[in-house]
């Protein structure tokens, strides 16, 4: 899918002190929306007004004072002054940096549908014509996690400033979101674009802004994944977790053990055929993900969630019967038999070839909801298992479980259910929130919601937006909260469409919680945001949840 993107008629908005000169200035819409005029000299006027969401009060709603998801840390749009990107527009990156031109190729891609309407990309110290895109690597000695960027809108052009390639990618993405919806269709006949004069600065608040896929349960193609990867990169989010190996299926080629895949993925939940990645087709995703600046994370859960495997090959479990193969829900009943060679012989050759595919530094291990296993042998187990990601070169992750394990502190855990995740920072290890009741995907969003469970309650975009993941967890200190992953469990989903309806809104929100300083969340101003959306999503196909709690605009 092309990237491709939004937004009519912005208003903006300052959080802190307003940047001189230029823009229009008007305050930060407060909580409910009223907005104040800071001291200015041009007229004050009034604030333009929406119509009320069908059934709300009659009060008119404000419009938002910007409509960019995740919120910037700091963002002026002017409401009057625009450029104007006509086809004389070039993108002039970095001469010798093979990266930024290709990030320039993707930001073309997104405003160009042709030939002659897709603006070339060009080493600087050329002629730049009027009306251009520079993207900007700027010295100095910032570290290589760091994703911030600066984004300036001016009518003789447009500036994107960062350290480092992925801040640039981010305020690609900033500008998309400044851009009128109708880029994100790939047939839109050429025009010129008006982009309002703006200028951002900005950061994530967290490193770690996931989310995870159970391609197991039910399998989705490579392009599915890739669709996904391209609605996480339009929100900034930057880890796609995936659940490859589960009891209903197993999703990935492992040579040395070619009946995972081949017996182990033949199924999945409901008991239509499932499928597996072959190898090109999983190192196809993790370059896919990584031209946008998502890094992959593979899960193969063990011991417990292997039916697949132990299906495929029997001599993992204690009986050395091989069990038929399940496609109904339950859970708890499997388990790798913990005491014998083959199995750690198992895990290296499967921890060894998926990390031979995966650039990124993590493997996950998974550890959730053992039931037949000892307490001493799970953590027996873990431990185990941590050594041979380690050998391999990768950082553990798994669930919350795997906490009492002693772990060592570059091992990752993640909180999905009260753990001792406690117990792990206290080691100097990090977590990642996914708690269930905030970020689970597959949640129901209300009583009449058809798909999804409700274990864990009933989620509306509301609830997946109001939290605060640096006080999340008791005895856990905000520092050692590496971010936020937000998991979809697909047993009840069988298709891009449900796997899309219950991720939107709830992961825009989450995408927010993630990314925006707290201290500038206010839902009140983010439903209004995330109501603008509808021409953008509209514009991508998206399928999303109405929620009533939200301003829908259609234009
Ligand atoms: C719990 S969260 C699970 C998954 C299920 C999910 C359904 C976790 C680590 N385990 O196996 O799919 O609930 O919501």
């Amino acid at each position: 899918m092309s990237a491709k993107h939004h937004v009519d008629r912005i208003r903006r908005q300052s959080v802190r002190r307003p940047w001189p000169a230029l823009l229009l200035p008007f305050l930060a819409l407060a909580a409910c929306g009223r907005a104040q005029l800071p001291p200015t000299s041009v007229a004050p006027r009034p604030l333009p007004t929406m119509e009320p969401a069908q059934g709300a009060a009659a009060t008119p709603l404000p419009l938002p004072p910007h409509t960019i998801i995740p919120a910037p840390v700091r963002i002026e749009v002017s409401a009057t002054q625009s450029m104007v990107l006509d086809t004389a527009a070039v993108i002039v990156v970095p001469a010798g940096s093979e990266e930024v031109a290709r990030i320039g190729r993707y930001l073309g891609e997104l405003i160009g549908t042709t030939v002659s309407t897709t603006p070339r990309v060009v080493a600087a110290g050329g002629h730049v014509p009027p009306g251009s895109i520079q993207l900007v690597l700027k010295g100095g000695h910032a570290p290589p996690e760091d994703e911030s960027y600066e984004l300036t809108v001016k009518e003789e052009g447009i500036r994107v400033v960062a350290a480092r390639p992925a801040g640039l990618f981010y305020g690609v993405q900033t500008l998309r979101q400044l851009l009128p919806p109708d880029v994100e269709y790939s047939a839109t006949p050429p025009r010129p674009w008006r982009v309002p004069l703006a200028r951002v600065e900005d950061r994530p608040r967290y490193p770690w802004r996931g989310a995870m896929l159970d391609v197991a349960r039910h399998f989705r193609p490579p392009a599915d994944v890739e669709r996904y990867i391209d609605l996480l990169a339009l929100h900034k989010l930057n880890r796609l977790h995936l659940h490859l190996a589960d009891d209903q299926g197993w999703r990935i080629e492992v040579p040395s053990w070619p009946r995972l895949a081949q017996h182990g993925g033949r199924t999945e939940v409901g008991g239509r055929e499932g499928g597996y990645y072959t190898r090109e087709q999983y190192a196809a995703l993790v370059r896919y993900a990584a031209e946008r600046y998502v890094t992959i994370v593979p899960e193969i859960d063990m011991p417990g969630h292997t039916n697949a495997a132990l299906a495929a090959h029997p001599e993992l479990s204690c009986d050395t019967v091989a069990p038929g193969t399940r496609t109904d829900t339950e859970v708890g009943y499997s388990t790798l038999c913990v005491e014998r060679d083959t199995v750690y012989r198992f895990v290296d050759a499967v921890v060894g070839s998926i990390a031979e595919l995966t650039p990124g530094p993590y493997f996950h291990m998974g550890g959730d909801e053992v039931m037949r296993l000892s307490h001493a042998q799970y953590l027996a187990f873990v431990e185990r298992v941590q050594g041979i990601v380690q050998a391999h070169g990768k950082r553990m992750i798994g669930w919350g479980e795997i906490a009492p394990a002693r772990l060592d502190p570059a091992t990752i855990v993640q909180h999905w259910k009260p753990d001792s995740a406690a117990l792990h920072t206290g080691r100097g290890g990090k977590v990642i929130l996914s708690p269930a009741g905030k970020t689970y995907l597959d949640m129901k969003y209300d009583s009449a919601t058809a798909l999804g469970l409700d274990w864990a309650g009933l989620i509306e975009v509301r609830d997946a937006y109001e939290w605060e993941p640096g006080t999340w967890l008791a005895g856990v200190s905000p520092e050692a909260i590496l971010g936020v992953e937000a998991p979809l469990w697909s047993e009840t989903l069988d298709s891009m469409h449900e796997v899309e309806y219950m991720a939107f809104p709830r992961l825009t929100a989450l995408a927010e919680v993630a990314w925006s300083p707290q201290g500038q969340r206010s839902w009140e101003e983010f439903r209004l945001r995330l109501g603008a959306q509808v021409p953008r999503w509209t514009a991508l196909g998206l399928h999303y949840h109405r929620s009533p709690l939200v301003p829908w605009r259609e234009r």
